[in-house]
């Protein structure tokens, strides 16, 4: 006879209530986050009923097996018919029920996870355990009582900041605001099973018949303008506020409203969108052929070339818990490094960002040299030196003697032939390429150049690497810019060849922005300067096709210095520092039109929108055709990690679709 009762086959209970004193411990068991599926709804609303009903029992713990109390909702489900009980339906009846429901938080409780312990009685949780409802970042709102039961429990403010935001909170913050009763200084089971027994037979706090704590209108009024500030466009925060704010209405009105609210959200297009670029994170760092592979352990990383990018590196990988290990080419130039480095996490420090045991920690892991020798005990080197093959080979060439022959090397080249430089080396299947994004201690993404030659543990290594430094690595193969350059380059020419035919870099720019680009591609242009692209334009002038259409407007603006804001002009003029469109500017783009005879015409800013858009997509199905890219998730992660473009849109790919 089994020990447990299934009343799913995600959700069970012991037999007997004996041991627990007469409290039924329901456990939901479905890996991998045990999301709220059908199973786990039905397995929930089985064992209330039961609770109910049976003399026995005089009260119920639900929690979760493994790590994850509830990771949410089944964002698997979205889009597909109701399935019966909902998820509202279940936590009404948690509520609702006669005998007191307490949730032992084990691990995370996201979403329809926190939402449905919002309804228990009492919240018990682990130390670990972290809550919160990141609806917004799926591009909806929550859909199962959390705008309306989370004002009633920590007020409308704090409610305003975690849900607009979809921050998770940690179990300490969680009970200073009030989410959770208390943090199990034992074993949580029995802590909670020990709560529920103090509530039998006592009345029970039920969330949804609590009041509102007023607040002061100005502050909820200002954070409420912050919400909508940040918000650029999206509507799931616009939502949040509006639902949240006026909570203070009956339960059962804020409660439909809010329903309403998800369901229309839930089945948007910038929801879909989101969903895509959550599901598409999760599916980059899975490589075919790779599953198998073991990968090599990694303590210790060195960074040859600690400039801004090589201190970024170092930065992210001190965070991570790696002793890091800086060359650069004499001991004044490693001192400098070493201090760039330090000023970094000094700046974490201040900020709050970073405690002193951190900073004292990362400070312990660092060291830095001009003696190549003294790279010897690296797993692991990543070069950041300047963007130049013969200067990368010949650090590569040196490392060979002093590193291990297992140790991975890695470039960070954003332009090189990685493929050039690991044919330099003795070994070159221990070659790969991690291109960061600046700052590195910032920006999420690495591009993770699979050469003609990496081995697969080599490839497999720098994944494992880069999901340790909490970045979001994607993989490519080896091509000029790699995904996001090429990408970048195929829009970038576009927008040039609309110059062309007769708009204006602010018209452009404008569509960019009113789309949802932080920045218009000519004022980004500007800010990161004009003459490397122009040195690479020119480099390149010699084997030009001529009968591949060039577009000279960025030679000329050169030619005349205008490189761009650091040079106070460049697209756009800079008077005091502020950007103004330059007449200069239409003047030469004008005179270039008139030299290929080209009558311009007006563009409005669907047309401007669409060619640019339709450009980066063609460019990304020829990475696909060419093996470069895996998948078209994949492209649509690096340019919006890496170059801009909105998530709420999904990447160039998804809204091609
Ligand atoms: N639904 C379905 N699958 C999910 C899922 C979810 N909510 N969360 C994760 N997965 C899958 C994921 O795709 C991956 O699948 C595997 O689980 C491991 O995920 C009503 C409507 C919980 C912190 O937004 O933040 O509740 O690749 O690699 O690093 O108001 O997953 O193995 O096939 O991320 O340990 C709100 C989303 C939903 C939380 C665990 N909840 N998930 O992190 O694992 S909407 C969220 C996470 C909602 C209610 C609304 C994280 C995690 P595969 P993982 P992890």
């Amino acid at each position: 006879m089994s020990e447990t009762t299934a009343f799913s086959s995600t959700v069970s209970a012991p037999n007997s209530v004996k041991a627990s004193n007469g409290i039924l411990i329901v456990t939901i068991d479905n890996a991998p986050v045990n999301a709220t599926s059908a199973d786990v709804r039905t397995g929930l609303e089985r064992a209330l009923s039961h609770a109910e009903a049976a003399a026995d029992v005089t009260g119920v713990v639900i929690t979760g097996a493994g790590k994850t109390f509830i990771g949410g909702a089944d964002i698997k489900e979205f889009g597909k018919p109701a399935i019966e009980p909902t998820l509202p339906a279940v936590i009404e009846k948690i509520e609702a029920l006669s005998k007191p429901v307490v949730a032992a938080l084990n691990g995370v409780a996201l979403g329809g996870g926190l939402e449905l312990a919002l309804a228990c009685h009492h919240r018990v949780a682990s130390a670990a355990a972290q809550v919160g409802l990141p609806e917004v970042k799926l591009g909806i709102v929550p859909g199962a009582g959390g705008t309306q039961r989370l004002p009633r429990l920590i007020g409308i403010p704090a409610a305003l900041d975690l849900i607009a935001s979809g921050r998770s909170a940690k179990a300490e913050e969680a009970l200073s605001l009030g989410i959770i009763d208390e943090i199990a200084q034992s074993d949580l089971l029995e802590t909670a099973v020990s709560a529920a027994r103090k509530l039998a037979g006592k009345p029970l706090r039920r969330t949804g018949g609590l009041t509102v704590a007023t607040a002061d209108p100005a502050e909820i009024e200002k954070a409420s303008a912050k919400i909508l500030a940040k918000s650029r466009g999206q509507k799931a925060p616009a939502e949040v506020v509006r639902l949240v704010t006026s909570s203070t209405r009956p339960f059962a009105e804020g409660l439909a409203d809010e329903r309403a609210t998800f369901l229309a959200l839930r089945d948007s297009r910038e929801a879909a969108a989101l969903r895509h670029v959550f599901f598409a994170e999760r599916e980059a760092s899975k490589v075919e052929g790779l599953e198998s592979v073991e990968v090599r352990p990694v303590s210790t990383i060195g960074i040859c070339g600690l400039g801004l990018m090589g201190s970024g590196i170092a930065v992210a990988a001190l965070g991570a818990g790696y002793t890091v290990i800086g060359l650069d080419q004499t001991p004044e130039a490693a001192e400098k490094g070493r201090e760039r480095i330090i000023g970094l996490l000094e700046r974490n420090l201040a900020s709050g960002r970073l405690d002193q045991t951190g900073f004292e920690a990362r400070k312990a892991k660092l060291s830095a040299t001009a003696s190549d020798a003294d790279l010897a005990p690296c797993d692991l080197v990543i070069e950041a030196v300047f963007d130049d093959l013969a200067v990368k080979t010949e650090l590569f060439r040196r490392l060979d003697k002093v590193v291990r022959p297992d140790a991975v090397l890695a470039t960070n080249t954003s332009y090189l032939n990685p493929d050039d430089i690991a044919a330099a080396t003795a070994y070159p299947g221990r070659v790969l390429g991690m291109h960061f994004f600046s700052p590195a201690h910032v920006m999420r993404l690495i591009e993770v150049v699979r050469c003609a030659k990496t081995a697969p543990d080599v490839l497999a290594t720098g994944l494992a690497v880069a999901r340790k430094l909490r970045k979001l690595p994607v993989v490519t193969g080896v091509t000029e810019g790699f995904i996001g350059n090429r990408i970048f380059s195929a829009y970038r020419r576009e927008a040039e060849f609309l110059l062309e035919d007769g708009a204006l870099p602010h018209e452009i720019d404008a569509a960019l922005e009113d789309y949802g680009f932080p920045m218009g591609l000519f004022a980004v242009y500007d800010m990161a300067g004009l003459e490397i692209a122009w040195a690479r334009r020119k480099r390149q002038a010699a084997t030009r096709d001529p009968s591949i259409r060039y577009v000279e407007i960025a030679d000329t603006l050169c030619e005349a210095g205008r490189f761009g804001q650091k040079a106070g002009r460049g697209w756009y003029a800079y008077p005091e520092g502020k950007k103004a469109i330059d007449p200069e500017v239409t003047a030469i783009i004008e005179a270039a039109r008139a030299k290929k005879g080209i009558t311009p015409r007006t563009f409005s800013k669907d047309e401007i929108l669409q060619r640019l858009l339709n450009a980066m997509a063609a460019e990304g199905e020829t990475l696909l055709a060419e093996g470069i890219a895996a998948r078209p998730g994949d492209i649509d992660l690096v340019m919006i990690n890496g170059y801009g473009f909105p998530a709420y849109k999904g990447g160039p790919m998804f809204a091609s679709n």
